[in-house]
């Protein structure tokens, strides 16, 4: 039953149907529960929020990724699928906040420069809130700049940057220079992410992590506070 709920999410994200009322490409799914419907499904069935994100949600992303690199789908397609999933994260957004209000720390996020993806920032700055992160979204193509301003300003411990193009990546190496440029690199932690970026990456860079998802990332952020390490 709940292998089912997670596969049918998973083939819903692919197809980009939101909602029970939207037609899929594939027609036999017309009809059907959506996204929506589906993961308020999952959630009745008590799937845990992690199953529903990794293995529905993300994982019919992944697809869609797969399919616009061999052209079988176009950029509509994406966002088709992206809304989908936005629809998704803002029904299990107050769960996953709800789950922790201590605060741990403060945690500035950013897609860098000339990059628009959001969905994997936005589920991490979640699911870090929910952890008991005090989170600050600074939102997608954030200029190198603003980003070093608020880290000087408000002195977060924990600096998140997301790129998901390979052009953009190189932008992640510009904001750690910056930051040491400005005299306050090792006054935060960096934590890098996003589908184009590795650990190797994130060494050559002197970034202090790379994280695969939010899940990774809390794990991360909680080995650094044991280490004591501000
Ligand atoms: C949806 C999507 C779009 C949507 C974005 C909508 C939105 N609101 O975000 C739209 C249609 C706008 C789009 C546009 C483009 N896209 Co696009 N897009 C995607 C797609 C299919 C999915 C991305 C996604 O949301 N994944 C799901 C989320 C949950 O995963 P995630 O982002 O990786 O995030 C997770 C982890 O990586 C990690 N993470 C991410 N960030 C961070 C940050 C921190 C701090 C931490 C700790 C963790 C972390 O945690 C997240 C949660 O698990 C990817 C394919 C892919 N496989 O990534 C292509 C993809 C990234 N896009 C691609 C391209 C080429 C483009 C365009 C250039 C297309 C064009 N010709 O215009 C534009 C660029 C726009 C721009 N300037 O940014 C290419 C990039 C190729 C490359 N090597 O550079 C990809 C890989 C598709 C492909 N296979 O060709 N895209």
């Amino acid at each position: 039953m709940s292998e089912d709920i997670i596969a049918a999410l998973k083939e819903n994200v692919i197809q980009g149907r939101k909602t029970i009322a939207d037609e899929g490409i594939d027609e036999a799914l017309s009809g059907k529960p959506g996204v929506v419907e589906l993961t308020q499904s999952a959630l009745d069935n008590n799937i845990p929020l992690e199953t529903i994100i990794a293995q529905g949600l993300t994982a019919g992303m992944q697809v869609v990724g797969e399919k616009f690199a061999t052209k079988e789908y176009f950029i509509p397609d994406m966002l088709a699928s992206a809304e989908a999933v936005g629809a998704a994260m803002e029904i299990l957004k107050p769960l996953l906040e709800a789950s922790n209000i201590e605060t741990k720390g403060k945690f500035v996020i950013a897609t860098v420069k000339g990059d628009i993806h959001d969905i994997g920032k936005n589920i991490v700055a979640i699911l870090l809130k929910g952890a008991g992160y005090e989170v600050d979204d600074l939102g997608v193509d954030v200029p190198t700049e603003k980003i070093v301003e608020v880290v000087r300003e408000s002195k977060p411990q924990f600096l998140g940057l997301s790129a998901l193009l390979t052009t953009t990546m190189l932008v992640m190496k510009e904001v750690v220079e910056a930051l040491k440029k400005s005299g306050i690199r090792d006054k935060v932690k960096v934590l890098i992410g996003g589908a184009a970026v590795s650990d190797e990456y994130a060494r050559e860079i002197g970034a202090d992590a790379y994280c695969t998802d939010g899940f990774h990332a809390i794990n991360v952020l909680d080995a650094f506070q044991k280490s004591g390490v501000q």
